[in-house]
């Protein structure tokens, strides 16, 4: 059996900036990842970065190819009634920006970095098990081919994500869930065209449709579609005529379309695990919650975790377990602000399938409210670049 301070279960965004973070601090801790590398490299997720997720990473000495590649918007543009186009200007309003920089990235540099350091992550690491976590000293199990491996160590972090061993390895009688799963996905695609030159959310009789980006040549796009749709029904030709057809005409014509490079279905759920911590396992990321992307507020949430997880952790090797202790209830006011958002954002931009008159009317109403009122836009704004960190 070996030894470590932390294990770090997972090596997407959470696991992999937590590990960077704890090295920085000099904590030793080893990574366990079910999947290759490259399989974590060609997952295509998330592209808007709030500003404190920008900052945590500069902070890290992250920042620099993100600083050079990343795209900084200042507004969140949203279309509806199939012409007016409501701006919200995030700087105007707050001095406050977001910026489009591809998970894909940062899960390339977070591993680069890795490299550089020569940080101990092992990947395909298959039946990862946790043990004795409510002693002083858990331990975790895996194999990575050669029989079964031990690591003893100090605490275990679950960073595995919604599909992770972590969150179960709590006992049903601690755990509280809370979940809303919704009627439709989102399909995605990929295309190597020059994209949007803004971020825009549309709400159409058709449903939902967004504009984002990647760089100056990958857009990437999505509308709203059944969950019993598959990607095979959806050829790159349905996809351009349904994502124009929900779109302003005036922005429509801009569109530049092409082959799509990737393309995939996903569900839209809202869900929280309570209690974050459960004797020495600490979840962080998907492992804990997961909100639909319409706020795109996913790995913005396993950002602040980790930042805070780190913090604690670090503070607890220095003998102050005044933040370790507070984790899961400091985490969680950050992660309710994001889920009753994103729930907000689902709600006002989609058409539900048993939408009535009664619904669509509120949902109108709504927008024009945010048309017409500087306070409602600025509660958008501040929500979408993020609330402050504690
Ligand atoms: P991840 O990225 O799922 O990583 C967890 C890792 O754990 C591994 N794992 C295991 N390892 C060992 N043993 C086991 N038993 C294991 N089980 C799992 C997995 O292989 C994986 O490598 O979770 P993490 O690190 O918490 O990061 C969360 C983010 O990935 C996620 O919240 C975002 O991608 C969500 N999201 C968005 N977030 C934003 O902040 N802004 C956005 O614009 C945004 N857009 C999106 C999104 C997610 C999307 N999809 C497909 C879910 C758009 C989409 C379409
Ligand atoms: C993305 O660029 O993938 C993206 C942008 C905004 C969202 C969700 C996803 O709300």
């Amino acid at each position: 059996m070996t030894e470590t301070e932390v294990v770090i279960v997972g090596a997407g965004p959470a696991g992999m900036l937590l590990s960077h973070l704890l090295d920085a601090a000099g904590l030793d801790n080893v990574v366990l990842e079910r999947q290759t590398r490259q399989y974590v490299l060609d997952r295509i997720r998330a592209g808007v970065l709030e500003w404190g997720t920008v900052e945590t990473l500069r902070e890290a000495g992250l920042g620099a190819r993100m600083d050079a590649e990343g795209h900084v918007h200042d507004t969140i543009n949203i279309a509806w009634r199939g012409e007016d186009v409501l701006s919200v200007d995030t700087n105007e309003l707050l001095g406050r920006q977001m910026m489009a920089y591809g998970q894909t990235r940062i899960q390339e540099d977070l591993y680069a970095a890795a490299d550089a350091r020569r940080a101990q992550v092992v990947f395909e690491a298959a039946d990862v098990a946790l043990h004795d976590l409510d002693t002083d000293h858990p331990s975790v199990t895996y194999d990575a081919g050669g029989g079964t491996e031990r690591i003893g160590c100090a605490f275990v972090a679950g960073c595995d994500g919604f599909h992770g061993v972590s969150r179960l390895s709590i006992p049903d009688s601690v755990r509280t869930e809370f979940e809303k799963v919704y009627p439709f996905g989102w399909l995605g695609i990929l295309a190597e065209t020059p994209p949007l030159p803004i971020l825009l959310y549309a709400n159409h009789e058709r449903g939902f449709a967004l504009c984002s980006m990647r760089n100056p040549m990958l857009s990437r796009y999505y509308v709203q579609a059944p969950m019993t749709d598959s990607v095979d029904d959806w050829s790159d030709d349905r996809f351009w005529t349904e994502l124009l057809a929900r779109l302003p005409a005036g922005q429509a014509d801009r569109i530049v379309t092409g082959p799509s490079i990737e393309k995939s279905l996903a569900p839209l759920r809202s869900y929280v695990s309570e209690p974050m911590r459960w004797g020495r396992l600490f979840l962080a990321g998907d492992a804990a919650h997961i909100v639909p992307p319409t706020g795109a507020k996913g790995l913005n949430l396993a950002v602040s975790d980790v930042r805070y997880l780190a913090r604690a952790l670090i503070a607890s090797d220095a003998g102050d377990d005044t933040y370790l202790d507070g984790y899961s209830d400091m985490a969680l006011r950050r992660v309710w602000g994001a889920v009753r958002f994103s729930w907000w954002m689902t709600n006002l931009l989609h058409r539900f399938p048993d939408q009535t008159a009664f619904d669509q009317r509120a949902q109108e109403q709504e927008l024009s409210y945010l048309a017409s009122s500087e306070s409602a836009r600025r509660s958008l704004a501040e929500q979408y670049v993020g609330l402050p960190y504690e």
